[in-house]
């Protein structure tokens, strides 16, 4: 029997993903390989809430399919699959969202966020988003949830739903915890640090894509907004060069102060320097692997393929169960 614990999650096709997700979930789910079952995920229904694209929407999924693998994800160790392949999470979706309340999905700053950075297209897809990232998690009952901060008001939903739900009808879920990385849970815009860093920016110099070549990097780097000040120090009031400290402290496996006394003397333009460098050198491998295994689609294809018909056999059994419980017959 089986007694490790279980890691799930997920990630959107609404971009070649960047440094802050690689920092504040990817790279999580690398390291966790060893010590949890994984399972994850590319959320390719989530993104239909965004993108409205057909052509842009099926290249960036398997371009995020071979970025994955190139990080790092075993398919021997872990389940990878597509979303949109196991239809259990639309249908667990639609019995969640019946057991949630308007006033709850309207508190979630997603929403507003979203709804203000689409103001064209807020449609009931980006309202009911959490009911289906409940359902996502649920119907696996995983045990954590490794994600960035921005994603933990959506996690606290399902706990909150997945507890209802238990009360109404009787034990079914496990109530899922967040797994939060220490360093880098929030990874900052380079062009306006009190902003989350994303991939569907319009401006691409408010980003490191993971596709960056080195000298991208590096000159992303160089125009990263930064206070006036010149000390290298962390805190609250100088969100820029706090956020370049971040970064560099994720990749150089050092503590933020151990950064900071390593950089005392030095400028920012320095600094600078020494973050886009070691961001460069860090992110070369994993594009040399992402670029060879894009060329493999058979490879692919097989990997979703083995990837989807795992999950569904998990996720399959939950909404069985489930269906039971709430009385379809
Ligand atoms: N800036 C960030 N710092 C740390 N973690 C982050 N995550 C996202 N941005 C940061 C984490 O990455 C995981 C996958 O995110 P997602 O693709 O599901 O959606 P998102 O949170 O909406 O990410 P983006 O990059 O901001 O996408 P778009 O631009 O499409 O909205 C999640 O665990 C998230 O917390």
């Amino acid at each position: 029997m089986e007694n490790r614990k279980l890691a799930l999650s997920g990630i959107q096709p609404t971009g070649i993903f960047t440094l802050g997700n690689y920092i504040g979930a990817v790279g999580s789910w690398k390291k966790m390989q060893q010590e949890y079952r994984c399972i994850y995920f590319i959320a390719d229904m989530h993104s239909l809430t965004t993108i409205r694209n057909k052509e842009y929407l099926k290249s960036l999924t398997l371009k995020v399919l071979a970025l994955l693998l190139a990080c790092g994800l075993s398919v021997k160790q872990n389940i990878l699959f597509i979303q949109s392949h196991v239809h259990a999470h639309a249908e667990l979706a639609w019995v969640l969202q019946c057991s949630t309340q308007f006033g709850e999905l309207k508190r979630m700053t997603q929403f507003k966020d979203k709804s203000l950075k689409h103001k064209d297209n807020i449609n009931a897809g980006l309202f009911c988003y959490p009911t289906l990232m409940a359902a996502d998690i649920l119907l696996y009952n995983a045990d954590v949830v490794p994600i960035g901060i921005d994603q933990k008001q959506h996690l606290e939903l399902t706990k909150t739903i997945a507890t209802r739900f238990n009360n109404m009808y009787g034990e079914t879920f496990k109530i899922p915890q967040p797994y939060i990385p220490k360093v880098g849970a929030k990874i900052m815009s380079l062009s306006n640090p009190t902003k989350k860093m994303s991939k569907s920016d319009e401006n691409s110099n408010s980003f490191i894509s993971m596709l960056d070549p080195p000298e991208t990097i590096m000159n992303k780097f160089k125009r990263a907004i930064t206070d006036s000040d010149s000390n290298i120090k962390f805190s609250a009031e100088k969100p820029g060069i706090s956020n370049l400290i971040t970064i560099y402290s994720y990749f150089s496996n050092i503590s933020i102060p151990e950064v900071e006394e390593k950089f005392k003397n030095k400028s920012y333009k320095d600094f600078k320097f020494a973050v886009g460098e070691i961001v460069a050198n860090n992110l070369s491998p994993i594009q040399e692997k992402y670029n060879a295994i894009l060329k493999d689609e058979c490879y692919l294809k097989c990997v979703c393929e083995e990837g989807a018909e795992k999950a569904a056999q998990i996720a399959n059994s939950t909404l069985k169960n489930v269906y039971e419980k709430i009385g379809f017959i």
